[in-house]
């Protein structure tokens, strides 16, 4: 069989269970590994030190695992609409309404790396990933043509948007690989960059994640620092304020392609008041298996009182 035949099984595979779209490339070196270098010195990446960690393996992934030279990338649209909040709630972060996605999407992906090591025979290596470890997922998936990495750093999917997880199966399988997403597409575009409510955005496609309400409610540990939870508005969990006013959203982004996950419109928002009382079993119970998981009661209850604190200010997300 010949590698752009077994290339076109995987993407069929990845398609039949539940992803969007699939892309190869190659784990040659990112072109622009110098920006995560500055990000890291200019100190963009706060308290989540595995950045910094895991970065020469994020510039070169060929040294992520090893023997391996290829990736599939695959894309899981996760769109829904949002409904008006009810007073005293506070906004969850759209990807984050119901089951957590690094546990959620690993069957369909061990089932594609199975797939991938089957077409490649004795001495084949196919590993997934979701998230987790050293894959720079967004210019790996740029650069398997699945869509640019805009002005608010998202990958977005000309087809679709920007409401999508990346995932990908590394492997040493000969696959043929796609051609890059070259153009840019934002144009002179800055709705992100304007509308982004803690001013993170210190350029185009830079990030400065210690004032991003995604870091602050879900990464960082202790309190949001003053200044900034006045700026989070009514947003408890993660946000979606940079994806919510990009155009390539507006016009293209729909639901109906969340198989896997169901995410739950219902889990859109959570009472202002809804961890006060509940110990630690109590939130297991109830978040355990969702991402509200990652920053626990301690970070939940914090999160509302600063979301409590400006909604009586008169702010929404
Ligand atoms: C750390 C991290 C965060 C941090 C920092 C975010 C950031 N922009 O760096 C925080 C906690 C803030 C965060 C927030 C969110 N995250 Co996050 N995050 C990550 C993680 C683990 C690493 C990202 C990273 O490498 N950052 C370092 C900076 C320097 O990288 P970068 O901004 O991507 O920049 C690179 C490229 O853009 C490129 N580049 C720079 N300049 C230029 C110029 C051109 C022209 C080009 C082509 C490229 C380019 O070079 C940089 C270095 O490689 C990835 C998963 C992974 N394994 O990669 C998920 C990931 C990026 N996050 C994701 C999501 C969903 C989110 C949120 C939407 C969640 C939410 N709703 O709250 C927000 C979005 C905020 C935003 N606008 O980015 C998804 C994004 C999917 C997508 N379609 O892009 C990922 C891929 C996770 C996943 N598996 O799906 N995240
Ligand atoms: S996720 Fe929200 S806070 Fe973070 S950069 Fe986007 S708009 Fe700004
Ligand atoms: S809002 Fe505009 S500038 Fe920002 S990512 Fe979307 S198209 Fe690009």
């Amino acid at each position: 069989m010949s590698a752009a035949a077994r290339a076109a099984q995987v993407k069929a595979l990845a398609s039949q269970l539940g992803f969007a779209a699939a892309g190869v490339t190659t784990l040659e070196p990112v072109p622009h590994g110098n920006a995560l270098d500055q990000w890291l010195g200019l100190g963009y990446a706060g308290t989540m030190r595995y950045m910094h960690r895991q970065a020469e393996k994020r510039k070169a992934p060929d040294r992520i695992l090893r023997g391996a030279d290829r990736a599939v990338v695959v894309i899981y649209n996760y769109a829904s609409s949002d409904e008006p909040m009810p007073p005293a709630s506070g906004r969850v972060a759209r990807y984050a309404r119901g089951r957590d996605y690094h546990e959620g999407l690993r069957p369909a992906l061990d089932h594609l790396a199975d797939f991938v090591r089957g077409l490649g025979g004795p001495g084949a290596v196919a590993q997934p990933y979701v998230d987790a470890g050293p894959v720079p997922e967004r210019e790996l998936a740029q650069r398997a043509g699945l869509g640019w990495i805009g002005k608010n750093t998202m990958l977005i999917d000309p087809r679709r948007g920007s409401f999508t997880l990346l995932a990908s199966v590394l492997t040493n399988v000969d696959l043929a690989i796609d051609s890059p997403f070259e153009a840019d597409r934002c144009g002179s575009c800055t709705r992100c960059l304007d509308a982004c409510p803690t001013g993170a955005f210190p350029a185009p496609r830079v990030l400065d994640a210690t004032r991003c309400i995604s870091y602050l409610t879900i990464e960082h540990r202790g309190d949001i620092p003053e200044l900034l939870a006045g700026q989070v508005g009514g947003w408890v969990f993660g946000c979606d304020v940079c994806q919510d006013v990009c155009p390539w959203n507006q016009k293209f982004a729909n639901g109906g392609e969340d198989t896997i996950l169901q995410l739950d419109s219902a889990r859109a928002w959570v009472p202002l008041d809804a961890f006060e009382d509940l110990d630690e079993d109590g939130f297991d119970r109830r978040y355990g298996w969702t991402p509200l998981e990652r920053p626990g009661l301690r970070g939940m209850r914090r999160n509302c009182a600063a979301a409590a604190a400006n909604t009586s200010h008169g702010e929404s997300p």
